[in-house]
């Protein structure tokens, strides 16, 4: 069997996607790869692979003989705004690259979207699967590019491409790296240790967000669907659960009383916040391979607070 290739492995999604691959298919056939030479967990075939030389790519996914990619290595919205030749060598450049190993080697490729799809043109609530895209951030750009690259190499070179619209991600294994929802992974981190958070979003600011365990589930579950039921391949809209800061604040001060959160808004990410959906509308995924979220706010907050905890116990 050909083996699985996750690009931006030390990531916040990429250090939980590759365990879990690892503990389905095997610790041998699961490639880490990242720019980055952190010293991989015991077990871990690791390669360093730099998603813009596209020699390196072709090297990794030859050697190991992949046969499939999951492609993490991406800038977030908030760094992406910050230095956007950075956000499209990376974000748009990689894709291209790792499409065009993928049409040379017949890999299938994994490819996240994001709620920064969208731009205040769309339909802000139940934002539709096929609707208005035009974002107004420079990450938002690469996501829409990348949508249709992917698209068109399905269509033009027959490449299995499949892809996800991901909300914000709330995990604990690895910190997020610079998006514009990492608030809610920080509130949650914040309360445990200070009682205390400085909020950089308003609290009215509602966003579609996600357990990692959903998200992870999804991405797996997607790549193992019936290609044939897939319409909308590239990219599905997935949601699990919405909410504002002030309301997370709240789901927290049911395990934590005491917690307190002031507000300091910064521009650049309100802007950036401003610009994306409050909710999406996920019937297409649910539809055509069967997906279904399990965690919603007040599980996700119990299962955070209790794994932060334990964290921080044992450190
Ligand atoms: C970000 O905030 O940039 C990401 C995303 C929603 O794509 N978490």
């Amino acid at each position: 069997m050909r083996r699985i290739l996750v690009t931006g492995a030390w990531g916040q999604i990429g250090s939980e996607l590759v365990p879990l691959l690892q503990a389905r298919f095997g610790p041998e056939r699961v490639v880490a790869s990242d720019v980055r030479e952190a010293s991989a967990p015991a077990g871990t075939v690791f390669e360093r692979v730099d998603c813009r030389e596209i020699a390196d790519l072709e090297r990794a996914v030859i050697r190991h003989e992949v046969g499939t990619i999951y492609h993490l290595a991406a800038l977030l919205s908030a760094v992406a705004k910050r230095d956007p030749s950075a956000a499209r060598d990376l974000n748009m450049g990689g894709l291209h690259h790792v499409l065009e190993v993928a049409r040379a080697q017949r890999c299938a490729v994994f490819f996240p979207s994001s709620i920064g799809a969208f731009g205040p043109s769309t339909p802000p609530r139940g934002t539709p699967q096929e609707t208005i895209q035009r974002p107004t951030t420079i990450y938002g750009i690469t996501k829409v590019s990348g949508e249709l690259l992917c698209d068109y190499y399905h269509t033009r070179f027959d490449l299995d491409t499949r892809g996800l619209r991901l909300p914000g991600l709330i995990s604990y294994a690895a910190p997020p790296g610079g998006g514009t929802t990492d608030y809610a992974v920080e509130m949650l981190s914040h309360a445990l240790q200070h009682g205390h958070y400085t909020c950089y979003l308003r609290p009215d600011t509602c966003l579609d967000m996600m357990y990692m365990p959903d998200a992870l589930r999804a991405m797996v579950e997607l790549m193992a669907a019936d290609a044939a039921t897939l319409v909308h391949r590239n990219a599905y809209n997935l949601a699990a659960m919405h909410f504002t800061p002030a309301e997370l604040a709240e789901a927290i001060r049911a395990h934590l009383p005491e917690f307190r959160v002031d507000y300091r808004v910064d521009p650049d990410r309100q802007s950036i916040a401003d610009s994306w959906p409050d909710w999406m509308d996920d019937r297409a995924a649910r539809e055509e391979w069967g997906w279904r979220p399990e965690y919603q706010l007040a599980d996700t907050v119990r299962d955070m607070l209790e794994r932060l905890e334990a964290r921080l116990r044992s450190a």
